[in-house]
């Protein structure tokens, strides 16, 4: 393995060199239609049906696409996992070593993409993707910029285990951010954009924190022509979640930034409100 400046490793064993050889060949050639991002910490069990999925999806729509797992060091057999997957398919890992976070993951990603269309999605097979292709074409069709897999329009769905205070969770940060987007589902970590829309994010201060990257760049990035496409959510195939009460604090402080900068009215107005319910709640103990 090699550590750039950057305090990115990517995977130099052996056992691969024959397969990165090839792709460098191929990457020399030609660059992907596609970049398909997917951050990871702890996933290794996932990878090998994430990536066999993915690619045979793909290829039955004859979309030619590069699979980059940024992973944060978990140090589980991810970097193995996807060595031995390289032989077959063209896919590279992403090893940071010295920062942490879904957000960060997903734009180191979007940087060292090849590709002018890149797309997101979770490690843990809770984003089919069977559906990569439906997220995919309207982008490279030029048709929209932004495409959701979304678990909010009609012909969605998610898995019943989900508990009442999973979707109420669910709703109330979805509710939070209507004023900033028309999406229905702007907490998606399944999206498909261009590298336009995340290179004006960037410019447009980009901030990387928390898990709503998706959010993020489609507000940042001021989308315009978005679409949703209906998806089956399921909960994660294998390992457990790493989304806590930390990832919901710095869900509003996203929040905050993003109000503060496309909806500085809304933010005093909803301060305002805020606080008037605190004082009211105060009185009761006074
Ligand atoms: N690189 C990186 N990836 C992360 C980090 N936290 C989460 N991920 C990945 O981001 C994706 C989404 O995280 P999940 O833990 O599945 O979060 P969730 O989907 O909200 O929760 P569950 O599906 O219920 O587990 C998965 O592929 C994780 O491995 C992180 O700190 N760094
Ligand atoms: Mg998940």
């Amino acid at each position: 393995m090699t550590t750039t400046a950057n305090g990115f490793s990517t995977v130099s064993a052996e056992s691969t060199a024959k397969s990165t050889d090839a792709m460098d060949s191929h990457a020399e050639n030609r660059a992907p239609q596609v970049s398909i991002v997917v951050p990871t910490f702890h996933e290794a069990a996932n990878i090998p049906t994430l990536c066999e999925r993915l690619f045979n999806a793909l290829a039955a729509c004859n979309i030619d696409a590069e699979l980059i797992v940024v992973d944060d060091n978990s140090r589980d057999g991810t970097i193995e996992a996807v060595a031995e997957l390289a032989l077959r398919f063209p896919i590279r890992i992403i090893v940071r070593e010295t920062e942490r976070g879904l957000s960060s993951a997903v734009v180191a990603g979007f940087k060292a993409a090849r590709a002018n269309v890149l797309v997101c999605m979770d490690a843990d097979l809770s984003h089919p993707p069977e559906r990569v292709p439906d997220l995919v074409k309207p982008v490279t069709q030029g048709e929209i910029d932004f495409c959701v897999g979304s678990r909010y329009v009609v012909g969605a769905g998610i898995e019943e285990s989900w508990g009442a205070l999973r979707v109420l969770n669910s709703n109330i940060a979805t509710w939070l951010a209507r004023p900033l987007t028309e999406l229905r589902d702007p907490m998606a970590g399944f999206f498909c954009t261009t590298k336009a829309v995340f290179d004006r994010a960037c410019e447009k201060g980009l901030t990387p924190l928390g898990y709503k990257i998706g959010l993020e760049i489609a507000v940042r990035g001021q989308v315009q022509r978005t679409r949703e496409v209906a998806i089956q959510f399921s909960d994660r195939h294998s390992g457990t979640s790493k989304l806590g009460i930390r990832q919901q604090i710095e869900y509003l402080i996203q929040l905050a930034f993003l109000y503060a900068h496309h909806r500085p009215a809304a933010l005093i107005f909803g301060s305002v409100i805020f606080c008037a319910i605190l004082a009211g709640i105060a009185q009761f103990f006074v």
